[in-house]
């Protein structure tokens, strides 16, 4: 062989070899972010220019869909890609079977690096992990306990900035040869929304627009909505979500409590659902939390909350400028978390490209579930309405994601599994229930014509936190039919062109009498297709 065919030989094994290796995938998940609270998704109250980043760069999904609005049933549906009744989680109590197939364990078989570091909250151990260090359940923002490899041991900082600490230096620790897997899980922005300290004056001056349904009479919606638990009116805690406890207060307060009592919030149970206006357990569930904070950090802390103190004090609001009050410092809590998400995410982007591997990694972006942002005047989410049901969902991933590229075509959390899967070359398992995404992206964001008509949800949590009630439900392109069940029995349609925002349920109306029969048998069909059983 001449040397012109030698060279020629080596170039062709040289690129063979590289276009082989598998990408890195690091896949980010915060808890609660709305995408309303993301500027890529228009975002009118807050800038997140490094999520951004990963939409222009890569692709954003505008109809992504969560299969159950709460944390470890959409976590065990994402590792797993079946749904709740079928992988085992169904509520936040619920134990997460840890020797079912996961989408991190066969990216470990197939020659991965894999680690899990932050939220987890599944209630198990972690299983298909080569490290892992995670917070026990909904873990503390300040000075938080890890479990790391199943010792748990206290670090100090920010909780945010902590997991990001440790994924870089997990990156930086492992094998370059090979490819990794980390998934990375913020506890931010979950409730009760404590901003690192850098950022606890960065909305001080602000005043956020006020959601259209704020004050919302729930008039042509069922019991379901009226009955809920979530109001920002009459279900935020004074000193646990507000942060209305004065200085002295909370010192008395820390000098009384018994300090070796659990801070675990897994291990509060009914007893610690308070009613919000009984102030003493108000004061003991915010004690547990300031309490972990070093003298040093209480003071910051004192010094940035007593303005808002004086105010409310003085101000002596009642009814609609109460309301109006309250939720402009609970969107200044929640959105300061989310600036600590969007800076670290920096960091890691930072890092990527410092190591050169920024373009040979699949970066996700999406969150547990949606949140709602004082819509129909409430916050949380476990509804099957817009605000709490939709999820974020932007991935860069340049050797295979046009940059800027949009979807709407319908997906669900059960599909990042499948995805990830297929864009490392992994066969994805048949028993997954959710499909890859990855026609989409080469199909340069358009849904294919063979793609799914609806997708499919189902809540069971209740009774529980915030009185949910439970349901199920499909969502097609234009409409969304809900049955709530258990002690009521009450459908709702909403015809998502006409009422995006879901305020007047159609159910029942004459005029929707031929979608409504329609849309009951989509239900049905997609409840046999996933083996789901009619629930009364
Ligand atoms: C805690 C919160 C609830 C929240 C659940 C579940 N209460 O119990 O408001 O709905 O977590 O959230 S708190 O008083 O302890 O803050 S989830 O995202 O983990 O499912
Ligand atoms: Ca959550």
């Amino acid at each position: 062989m001449n040397t012109f065919f030698k060279m020629l030989l080596f170039f062709i094994t040289i690129s063979g070899f590289a276009q082989s290796k598998k990408p890195n995938i690091i896949f980010i998940m915060t808890d609660d972010h709305a995408t309303n609270a993301i500027s890529s998704y228009g975002s009118v109250f807050n800038e997140t220019p490094n999520i951004d980043r990963i939409a222009n760069e890569g692709i954003r999904f505008n109809n992504t869909y969560v299969t159950n609005s709460i944390c470890a049933p959409s976590r065990a549906a994402i590792l797993t890609g079946k749904l709740s009744h079928v992988n085992g989680v169904k509520g936040n109590i619920d134990i997460f079977d840890g020797s079912q197939v996961t989408f991190p364990k066969l990216l470990k078989s197939a020659g991965y690096q894999t680690a899990i570091i932050g939220k987890w909250h599944l209630a198990s151990n972690p299983t298909g992990f080569d490290y892992w260090s995670v917070l026990p359940g909904q873990g503390d923002y300040y000075n938080p306990d890890f479990i790391e490899m199943g010792v748990t041991h206290r670090e100090q900082g920010y909780v945010t900035d902590l997991i990001t600490d440790k994924a870089l230096s997990w990156i930086s620790s492992i094998d370059k040869e090979k490819p990794f897997c980390l998934i990375y899980q913020q506890k931010a922005p979950h409730r009760n929304w404590m901003p690192a300290l850098r950022h606890l004056a960065l909305y001080d001056d602000v005043k956020f627009p006020l959601p259209e349904s704020l004050f919302d009479d729930y008039s042509n919606r069922g019991k379901a909505a009226k009955e809920q638990e979530m109001e920002i009116e009459n279900h935020l805690y004074d000193l646990w979500d507000l942060k209305l406890g004065s200085p002295q207060e909370l010192e008395e307060g820390l000098a009384n409590i018994n300090l070796n009592e659990t801070t675990n919030p897994e291990e509060l149970k009914e007893k610690d659902i308070i009613e919000a206006n009984d102030k003493t357990q108000d004061l003991n569930k915010f004690l547990k939390v300031y309490k972990r904070l070093t003298p040093e950090q209480r003071k910051l802390w004192n010094k940035a909350y007593a303005k808002r103190q004086l105010e409310f004090r003085t101000l002596n609001l009642k009814g609609k400028a109460l309301v109006e009050w309250k939720y402009q410092q609970y969107m200044k809590d929640y959105l300061a978390c989310i600036a600590s998400v969007d800076e670290n995410i920096g960091r890691l982007f930072d890092y990527l490209e410092t190591e050169n591997i920024l373009d040979d990694t699949m970066i996700v972006y999406t969150s547990d579930q949606g949140f709602f942002l004082g819509e129909h005047g409430w916050f949380d989410k476990r509804f099957m309405y817009e605000e709490s049901y939709q999820m974020p969902l932007v991935i860069r991933y340049p050797k295979k994601i046009k940059a800027g590229i949009k979807s709407s075509a319908l997906s669900m959390n059960i599909d990042f599994g499948p995805t990830i899967l297929d864009i490392a070359g992994v066969e994805v398992p048949v028993e997954m229930q959710g499909k890859s995404l990855k026609p989409i992206f080469e199909n340069d964001g358009k849904t294919p014509d063979n793609w799914r008509k609806a997708t499919y949800y189902h809540y069971y949590d209740y009774p529980s936190w915030h009185s949910v009630k439970r349901h199920y439900g499909i969502r097609t392109n234009d409409f969304k039919l809900i049955h709530f069940y258990n002690d009521i029995d009450e459908w709702e349609l909403y015809d998502m062109n006409k009422d995006p925002k879901e305020m007047i349920n159609v159910y029942g109306k004459k005029e929707y009498k031929k979608i409504q029969k329609e849309l009951k048998n989509i239900l049905t069909d997609v409840q046999k297709k996933y083996g789901e059983v009619q629930c009364k």
